[in-house]
């Protein structure tokens, strides 16, 4: 044996992370079911570093050194555990199989109880940043013991996309932590896009800027604390030019958005662990939204009758630098409720999951990857239990100079009939977290009156019924 680890599942993941472990100096042995590709990959990368191909389970096994490390990069789901059954039998005590997969946690959790059965190490692993990530550094989440990581880890943080020196992989946490953190990660992903979607959107609609116009915009806003990837992005997909109808890019494209899952997952967990997720259910519901053509061509035709939204003739800059300062108290709303989602699950499976490691690891390889991301690792630095990004300073002071605006925006997007969901119900959390009083009170008094679920008071303890079909006078329950 004299690979240090073994990738199986050699796809377009799997050979850009096989051939960005070898260019990092580590041998590696590589397999994949349809023997083709392996050696496919081989002929053509096969000179960037030490492969050992092996065209077997059993010699790819074979050329590994013990402990052995296997990563697994095949599409997630049922061939995941086909891969797993036909490893197992292979493996002896104490080797690592690393799930790279977008695998959902329930499922790493399911794995790594299996595998510890036969004395395995399992560990979900969060992959982010495509495929180009893959080969020159993604953002790695990993899962699984602290065992494992011993082993794992260096190799995985030497591949790593680096800021500053320091590598975009860590132990996020034990058992399905890592495959829990990069599910709220692409979350995360849907609500910056989203956010992203509606700002384009408003310009366009309310000010009748072109694509290449708002380009322009994206550029300028990626200069300052919006600074990200999407938003350059962003920028560029704008100024790109159909090459067979010479029209803008984006009016080429059909407006209905995919998805493969991973922000559905989200917001089922978020449901079971009871954190609302305003921003990314939004999201997910408005590419769910756009798919639904028949339904979309039935309210056409009904509804475009009836009067459009009012047409608002708005400043262009001032306008701009609204929806700008919209976009960036949305986005923290977005990331406030995803850093809230990560540590419910992490308490609730007992994960010990540090969130300001989480944003440094995002800052760079990744899909979000933001200078912004680097303020969230400051505050939870400064104040561990934070109970919410959106109350820390450098947050707070950026919502309240953003709120006037944020309000404008959401109010000019109502009036002119342009869907802005995400704006809309980021601020609508922000409201509802700083209310003195909810309408919720009203809530508890109607569940009570229709079925005796019982209420607090305000001003003395105890739990309290009123006998809503009697004589209308309180009992203590
Ligand atoms: P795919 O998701 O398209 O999977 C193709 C690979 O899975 C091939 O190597 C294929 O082998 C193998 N495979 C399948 Br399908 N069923 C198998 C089985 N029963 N036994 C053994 N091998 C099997 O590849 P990908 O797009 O490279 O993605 C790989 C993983 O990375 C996925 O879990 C994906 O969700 C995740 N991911 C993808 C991205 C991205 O940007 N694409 C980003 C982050 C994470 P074959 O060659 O013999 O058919």
């Amino acid at each position: 044996a004299r690979a240090t680890i073994g990738l199986t599942g050699l796809a377009v993941m799997g050979s850009n992370l096989a051939r960005n472990i070898a260019r990092h100096g580590h041998t590696i042995a590589v397999h994949n079911r349809t023997t083709s590709r392996m050696t496919a990959m081989l002929e053509e990368h096969g000179d960037e570093g030490d492969f050992v191909g092996a065209e077997s389970l059993e010699d790819f096994v074979a050329a590994i050194e013990k402990p052995r490390v296997v990563l697994v990069m095949v599409k997630a789901g049922p061939g995941t555990d086909a891969v797993i059954d036909d490893l197992v039998p292979l493996l002896e005590d104490g080797d690592i199989v690393v799930d790279c997969g977008n695998a959902h946690y329930a499922d790493t959790l399911r794995r790594e109880e299996r595998l510890k059965e036969h004395g395995l190490h399992f560990v979900g692993t969060g992959v982010s940043g495509g495929e180009v990530g893959a080969l020159n550094g993604p953002s790695i989440m990993v899962g699984g013991t602290d065992q494992a990581y011993e082993r794992l880890g260096p190799i995985m943080e030497s591949i790593a996309a680096q800021v500053d020196g320091e590598p975009c992989c860590a132990h996020v946490g034990e058992g399905g932590a890592g495959h829990f953190v990069k599910m709220v990660h692409n979350g995360i992903e849907y609500a910056d896009m989203q956010l992203i979607a509606e700002s384009y959107d408003l310009l366009r609609s309310v000010l009748g800027l072109s694509p290449a116009e708002i380009a322009d915009v994206f550029k300028q806003w990626n200069e300052g604390e919006l600074e990200s990837f999407l938003i350059q992005m962003t920028a560029d997909v704008l100024r790109h030019t159909d090459a067979a109808t010479g029209q803008p890019f984006v009016d080429v494209v059909q407006d209905a958005a995919e998805q493969k899952g991973t922000g559905r997952w989200t917001v089922q967990s978020a449901l079971d662990l009871g954190v609302p997720i305003t921003g990314i259910a939004e999201a997910t519901f408005a590419r769910s939204l756009s798919g639904h053509a028949d339904q979309r061509a039935a309210a056409r035709e009904v509804y475009s009758t009836s009067p459009e939204g009012e047409r608002v003739d708005r400043d262009r800059d001032e306008f701009v630098d609204a929806v700008q300062k919209a976009l960036y108290a949305s986005k923290i709303v977005a990331y406030a409720q995803g850093f809230d989602q990560i540590a419910k699950g992490a308490e609730e499976h007992g994960w010990d999951v540090d969130l300001g490691q989480v944003a440094k690891i995002w800052r760079d390889g990744c899909i979000i990857r933001a200078r912004f991301l680097g303020r969230i690792t400051e505050a939870y630095a400064a104040e561990p239990d934070l109970t919410t990004l959106l109350t820390t300073e450098y947050f707070a002071t950026a919502v309240k100079e953003g709120v006037d605006a944020w309000r404008d925006v959401v109010a000019t997007a109502a009036r002119t009939g342009v869907p802005t969901p995400a704006f809309s119900s980021s601020l609508a959390y922000f409201d509802g977290l700083r209310r003195e009083r909810l309408p919720a009170a009203l809530i508890q008094a109607l569940r009570d009156n229709f079925g005796a679920h019982t209420y607090q008071r305000v001003d003395r303890e105890g739990t309290f019924h009123t006998l809503w079909a009697g004589d209308l006078s309180e009992t203590e329950a």
